[in-house]
């Protein structure tokens, strides 16, 4: 990371992940096929791998073992990825595209879609299981963590809230549904690197808290692009949360209010790293890439 840039540095980790992934969700032939296609559409389609990455710079941070962190990061990208599937779906967006194609279930069918979902919530699952190289008890910790920050009080709860809120939301109430929907996979991806790291107690506690500050973040400057990128396309705001009439911190605080917002939560994050006595400029600019990136 010294000498590498911060686009450079996520470009050599993504090739870690997406070469990894390519080897773990093989095309088996047979009557399967289509499912291992359609997992490999959705996983190897152009995503930014924020969360692995995060994963492989803790525990680079942490002096461990990158080949050790592989497989468990791939994992949590699995979890990602059939989030972003099932939430297409037409049951919930209701979403054609997704990072410029077709979304999974206009691709394939929409039951394809919800088999893949769920191939991916289970492969990632396996995988962990019988990840090489990482001891039985990070094994069961690795999968405690994933299963309650993807699950009921983590990103399922998160959406159950988002679906079910039919009228505006208060500013509260909407930073606790996205600590869960959003922000709950990004932290188990900074808890994944205090595992595979052996991080001591009171470092894994500022990795957890950096995670949830970060995993706002990330919402809140979704929620600007989602109006940004749609205005920069379309000349007006046909984004789809507004389309979807949701409150979002946009809705709420304003594009200004937001990007302010954005910004105190980042200057927060960073602060929150002072607490580790380690190498961290690299989180710091993976906090900084979040804020300010474009996509
Ligand atoms: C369906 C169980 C279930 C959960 C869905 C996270 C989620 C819950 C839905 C995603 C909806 C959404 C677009 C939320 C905004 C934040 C977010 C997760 C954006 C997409 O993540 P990126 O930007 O995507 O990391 P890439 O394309 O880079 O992989």
């Amino acid at each position: 990371m010294q000498t590498l840039s911060i686009e450079n540095y996520l470009q050599v980790q993504k090739m870690r992940i997406e070469t990894h992934l390519d080897d773990l969700i093989i095309e088996r032939q047979g009557h399967e096929l289509s499912l291992y296609q359609a997992a490999r559409y959705s996983i190897l389609g152009g995503g930014k791998y924020i969360r692995p990455i995060l994963t492989l710079a803790v525990v680079e941070m942490l002096g461990g073992e990158i080949e050790k962190a592989l497989t468990p990061a791939c994992a949590i990208e699995m979890i990602h990825a059939y989030s972003l599937i099932h939430d297409d779906l037409p049951c919930m967006d209701d979403d054609d595209y997704r990072r410029g194609r077709l979304t999974l279930h206009r691709q394939f069918n929409e039951g394809h879609a919800v088999l893949t979902g769920d191939y991916l919530l289970t492969f990632a699952f396996e995988i962990i299981a019988k990840a090489p190289l990482l001891t039985n008890d990070q094994k069961i910790a690795l999968i405690d963590c994933l299963s309650t920050r993807s699950g009921g009080e983590g990103m399922i709860g998160g959406q159950v809230m988002d679906i079910g809120c039919v009228e505006k939301l208060e500013i509260e109430d909407l930073r606790k549904l996205h600590e869960k929907k959003t922000g709950a996979l990004l932290t188990a991806s900074l808890e994944f690197g205090a595992i595979i790291g052996n991080a001591s107690p009171e470092i894994a506690h500022s990795l957890c808290e950096f995670g949830k500050k970060i995993g706002l973040t990330f919402q809140v400057v979704d929620d600007i692009l989602d109006i940004t990128a749609s205005e920069a396309k379309h000349g007006n705001k046909t984004a789809s949360d507004v389309k979807n009439r949701k409150s979002t911190f946009v809705t709420l605080l304003g594009l200004e209010g937001a990007r302010f917002y954005a910004e105190q939560l980042f200057h927060e994050s960073v602060e929150l790293l002072k607490n580790i006595p380690c190498d961290t400029c690299c989180l710091a600019a993976l906090a900084d890439f979040i804020v300010h990136r474009n996509r």
